[in-house]
């Protein structure tokens, strides 16, 4: 199955002489690994190729790679591949509708299918891996380079957390023992993709001083307007350190409130326990250890940790 969806795929990229590809919007390292891996790959295998990249940059991950700039027309009679996008509105840069034909790549579930041809499979731990993939079962027309390994690295990298959570299969560890044959240096990757300002250390160390737990082993924190305003953490920043509270015995869910204008948006990680249930009670949804929710007063956050601590009692309860 995978491999005729493949030989389609490549089919199109023979096919095409403008090829564009997109991601989502607010890229993660996944999103520009496999979106500029694969033009890479593209351009090192089929020189002749017009390929381009496009999309919002974020200031933290410009080392990863730069976008393209291109004008509308050259969007005509173009063939536009979407990167790890689960559906339409997540994409960035809507101009992929003026393509002549639309491609899906993702390891995502398959809930909003889009596109002209479709390559959604959720067993890889990253679209990067998909593309790794394409490339060794198509050695005799694909070419990887060292500049292509480092950020299909990069992808792989940041989608399974250094390879760390349970996406990270023995094929994942294969195709990256085959990318850190090329030349680049992982250490400066890890260096530069983990490292924190001092704010967010800070900020990182009241957390873990000041994080409350429920009876049955919910832990949460709130990143108020005040503790965000005192250490001067963006509220993007600060929802990223929900893992600080991860691996700390005794926490079975772990969640931080994030202080909005007008709402307070919550970040739900879980050992095991199901949690993306109640977060669909509170306006929000996601996969079934990590989810996302919205509430509108610290009354309802206060509810939310109550059903979240009624479902780690229900889940333990022998
Ligand atoms: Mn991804």
């Amino acid at each position: 199955m995978t491999s005729s969806i493949q030989t389609q795929v490549l089919d199109k990229i023979k096919e095409y002489s403008t090829i564009i590809i997109h991601r989502h919007v607010f890229p993660d390292p996944d999103a520009l690994g496999s979106q500029c891996g694969l033009k890479k790959i593209i351009k090192e295998s089929f020189p002749s190729k017009n390929v381009y990249v496009v999309g919002e940059e974020v200031e933290e991950l410009k080392f990863i790679h730069r976008m393209d700039s291109i004008s509308d027309d050259v969007y005509k009679n173009a063939l536009v591949i979407v990167c790890d996008t689960a559906n339409l509105p997540r994409i960035c840069d809507k101009r992929f509708e003026l393509a002549s034909f639309l491609i899906k790549i993702d390891h995502h579930p398959d809930l909003e299918p889009y596109g002209n041809l479709s390559w959604v499979d959720t067993s890889y731990s990253s679209t990067s891996e998909m593309i790794m993939d394409l490339f060794t079962k198509h050695k005799h027309i694909l070419q990887l380079n060292s500049e292509a390994a480092r950020l299909l690295y990069i992808g792989i990298v940041g989608d399974t957390g250094r390879f760390l959570y349970r996406g990270t299969t023995t094929q994942t560890m294969k195709y990256t023992a085959e990318l850190m044959t090329f030349d680049f240096n992982p250490q400066l990757i890890f260096s530069t993709l983990y490292k924190k300002d001092n704010n967010t250390a800070r900020l990182q160390g009241t957390l873990l001083l000041n994080y409350e737990r429920s009876k049955n082993g919910v832990a949460h924190f709130r990143m108020t307007r005040n503790v965000l305003e005192q250490f001067g953490v963006d509220r993007n920043t600060a929802g990223n350190l929900i893992n600080t509270l991860a691996d700390i015995e005794g926490n079975k869910v772990w969640v931080l409130f994030i202080e909005y204008p007008d709402s307070i948006r919550v970040r739900i990680s879980s050992a095991g326990t199901v949690i993306n249930n109640v977060a669909y009670r509170f306006n929000g949804g996601g996969h079934p250890l990590a989810s996302g929710a919205t509430v509108y007063s610290w009354e309802e956050a206060d509810a939310l940790i109550q059903a979240l601590d009624a479902t780690c009692k229900e889940a333990h309860k022998n």
